[in-house]
């Protein structure tokens, strides 16, 4: 397995130029790109999210190593395979109202994005408005993050829109966030939860396959 210290070590310090430098290197070195971030990146997220937890890091340096992994998984999307040249389905994806973590959500929107589907990314703090204009607009899927418990609801709310404007047969609900379970997306009746950004893709293509 490749050697990633540096690379977290990097990413820990937020310290971006030597994040995409230790990135470059790991690509010279013939490392995928996908698991320059499964690898190394996200065990390096896993340390940040328990320092938060523990009171070691603070808000201000996590946005540190939040924009440096933006920037680094920006340099490897151009990387990953090829896109597909017919789409396999459209889906709309953003982080739900009163939330602005974003990290998962742009790895699932890439790896959407590189497995063939057209992906529409409404960003953070995504209004339940904003995400059924999407579905009017023609997407099968709509997917919706969240990290905090507190906007979790916000996915059930979308839902149930869905159900009282007769549009829930239209589109397929996938739910993803660290806070979330296979219960909680049953609870809320979505069509689907995920894990991880692999997962997720997979679960598109079952879904729109039993469409
Ligand atoms: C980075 C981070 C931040 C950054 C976000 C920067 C950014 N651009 O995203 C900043 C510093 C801004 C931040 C702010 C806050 N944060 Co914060 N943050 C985190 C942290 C450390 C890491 C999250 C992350 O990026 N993980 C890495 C990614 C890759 O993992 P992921 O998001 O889970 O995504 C994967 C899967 O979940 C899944 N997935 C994700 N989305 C989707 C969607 C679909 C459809 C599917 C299928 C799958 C899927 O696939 C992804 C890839 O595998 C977590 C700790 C943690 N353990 O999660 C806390 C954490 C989420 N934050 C927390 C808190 C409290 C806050 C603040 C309220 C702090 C404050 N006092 O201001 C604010 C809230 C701001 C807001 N309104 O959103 C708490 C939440 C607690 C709770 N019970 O709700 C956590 C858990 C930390 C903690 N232990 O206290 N945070």
């Amino acid at each position: 397995m490749a050697d990633y210290t540096a690379l977290q070590e990097a990413l820990i310090e937020g310290d971006e130029d030597g994040l995409l430098e230790e990135v470059d290197t790991l690509l010279d070195q013939g490392v995928a790109p996908v698991e320059i971030i499964a690898q190394g990146m996200m065990g390096a997220m896993e340390v940040v999210g328990a320092r938060f937890s523990t009171g070691e890091m603070f808000v201000p340096e996590v946005l540190m190593c939040a924009n440096a992994m933006n920037l680094a998984v920006d340099r490897l999307h151009p990387l990953l395979e090829g896109v597909p040249v017919s789409r396999k389905g459209k889906v709309v994806i953003g982080t739900v109202k009163g939330d602005l973590h974003d990290i998962g959500k742009n790895l699932v929107a890439m790896f959407m994005d590189v497995s063939g589907y057209e992906v529409v990314d409404l960003g953070t703090d995504v209004s339940p408005d904003a995400f059924l204009q999407g579905i009017q607009e023609g997407a099968q899927i709509v997917a919706m993050s969240a990290l905090l418990t507190t906007t979790m609801p916000v996915m059930g709310q979308v839902v149930r829109t869905l159900e009282e404007q007769g549009l829930r047969d239209r589109v397929k609900v996938i739910v993803g966030g660290a806070p979330l379970s296979q219960g909680f997306a049953d609870e809320i009746r979505a069509d689907g939860y995920s894990k991880d950004a692999a997962g997720a893709v997979r679960l598109c293509a079952e879904l729109l396959a039993g469409a």
